[in-house]
């Protein structure tokens, strides 16, 4: 593509995930879900994953920003700045409240038909994550979570539910958020909202990991082939958190432990987007004698049931070096082996802002896979000041968003990488995933809800809004937009 401008039915929207702004944990026969049982932690630690539900302690998704009875609201908002579509995902504890009824809740159905109806009725198109950090928290209890292979039918179960449910209103799927976020298995949020998985004592997370990765691949390709039967129309993606590791130096060993750190975080969507396993990864399974259950039937499932596009989800970029005591492997550990990058700057939070990073990811994975790629979250978690007369001036957001819509331009009218639309994180603020707060805000939308769950739950549009419009309605040709 030599054009200077982006195709016409370029998808520009926004992205949130059910649990993090629906609330309405119990509403209507709603089972608790795994994010139920986190509670919210500060800004650089982890949440404390509760057994069930402890009064002492507070659960930010419980209530969330009430999506659930704002969303007339919301959507109107996200018409008003224009987005062509929306990404969610539906809760799965509300549709099968425990995971593993035979049956689904009418109820929880009867949720999403209103919400895609709405976003329908401003021509927005529902982009549809399956499973976002939200798996029936009785299959974690009941089963072990994905560590289990029954969990593969309860999820498919829930797949064809609401494929044919939505048949008519959902052309855009994705099966697991961030699946390969788990390859930090030193991590317990990661294994946790992933998988559902809590490591045992004496258990080998990283065996774990390959097992219940391996599970969830073999449910994303029977979920793309069940798709597919009940609509042909359907586009169903893998999606994956792109974050590329570089070398920290030109040092040979550096370059390989950077290799091995790719193919290491992206082993999971060679097997979606490809059908197959790299054979450094069995040869490297087979060696560290993980005995995982992986059969012959299961490899020709995966072969037939390949993604048709890749979402990506793109904050930023790590950088890795070799020790003096590598392995024959260079076995990447991403919870030991990172190091600082010091040619990028830091979010609030620590993330390497890094927007040619993004450049860098496409022509990756456009170099690799040759599917069509859908950048379903960018953005930048920053504390926002809501003034007395209720504006937000979030210039650092409208820097973020800009130096990666510029990157992501380049990539598709200079290195000619098909990508189908960019949905940054997120259309409205939300509870973060990893810490809880309310207070590491992503939205265009500001929301008054505070990390200890007071506020008025009122929504106001922040600079970022009117600027993000203007973006949308020229086609991402004017990212300069200062207002009126
Ligand atoms: P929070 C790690 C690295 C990159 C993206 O994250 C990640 C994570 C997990 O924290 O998560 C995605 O809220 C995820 C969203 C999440 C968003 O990025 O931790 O898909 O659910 O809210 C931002 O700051």
């Amino acid at each position: 593509m030599t054009n200077q401008e982006l195709p016409n039915n370029f998808l520009w929207g926004g992205a949130v995930a059910a649990h993090q702004v629906e609330g309405a944990y119990e509403e209507v026969g709603k089972g608790l879900s795994v994010a139920d049982v986190m509670t919210s932690a500060g800004n650089r630690s982890e949440r404390t994953i509760t057994t069930g539900i402890d009064p002492s302690y507070f659960y930010p998704n419980h209530e969330a920003v009430d999506f659930y009875h704002h969303y007339p609201e919301d959507v109107k908002l996200f018409a008003e700045m224009g987005f062509k579509c929306f990404r969610t995902s539906i809760a799965w504890s509300r549709i099968f409240p425990q995971g593993d009824e035979e049956e689904p809740n009418e109820d929880g159905l009867k949720f999403y038909d209103r919400l895609f109806a709405e976003c329908l009725k401003y021509n927005i198109e529902p982009v549809v994550t399956l499973s976002h950090f939200e798996m029936p928290y009785h299959l974690v209890t009941e089963y072990g979570g994905f560590r289990n292979r029954k969990v593969i039918t309860f999820f498919t179960r829930f797949a064809e539910t609401v494929f044919k449910r939505y048949r008519n209103q959902v052309k855009y799927w994705l099966t697991f958020n961030e699946i390969n976020n788990q390859v930090n298995y030193d991590r317990e949020f990661t294994l946790f909202t992933n998988s559902g998985i809590k490591i045992h004592n004496g258990e080998n997370p990283e065996a774990v990991m390959y097992q219940a990765g391996h599970y969830e691949t073999v449910a994303s390709a029977l979920a793309v082939q069940i798709a597919h039967q009940i609509n042909p129309d359907f586009q169903v993606g893998a999606m994956i958190a792109m974050t590329p590791v570089y070398p920290a130096s030109n040092k040979p060993q550096d370059i390989l432990k950077a290799q091995r750190a790719m193919q290491t975080r992206y082993w999971l969507s060679d097997v979606q987007v490809l059908g197959s396993y790299p054979q450094w990864l069995v040869n490297y399974q087979k060696a560290k004698k993980f005995n995982l259950d992986i059969t012959e039937e299961d490899l020709a499932i995966l072969k037939k049931g390949t993604v048709d596009y890749l979402g990506l989800s793109y904050y930023m970029s790590f950088t890795t070096a070799a020790s003096d005591k590598e392995d024959e492997f260079y076995s990447y550990n991403e919870a030991t082996d990172l190091v600082k990058n010091n040619y990028v700057p830091k979010s609030d939070w620590g993330w390497q802002i890094d927007p040619e990073g993004l450049r860098y990811s496409l022509n990756w994975l456009n170099d690799r896979y040759h599917v069509p790629l859908f950048i379903v979250e960018n953005g930048i978690g920053a504390i926002d000041h809501l003034t007395k007369d209720h504006q937000v001036h979030d210039q650092y957001r409208i820097d973020y968003l800009r130096s990666h819509i510029k990157q992501m331009k380049l990539s598709i009218l200079k290195d000619g990488i098909p990508v189908m639309g960019y949905t940054p994180w997120s259309a409205i603020d939300i509870v973060s995933a990893s810490t809880g707060q309310l207070s590491k805000r992503y939205g265009f939308i500001y929301v008054d809800r505070n990390d200890d769950g007071s506020g008025s739950l009122q929504r106001f549009k922040k600079d970022s809004f009117a600027w993000y419009q203007r973006v949308i309605e020229s086609n991402g040709a004017d990212l300069n937009y200062e207002g009126d």
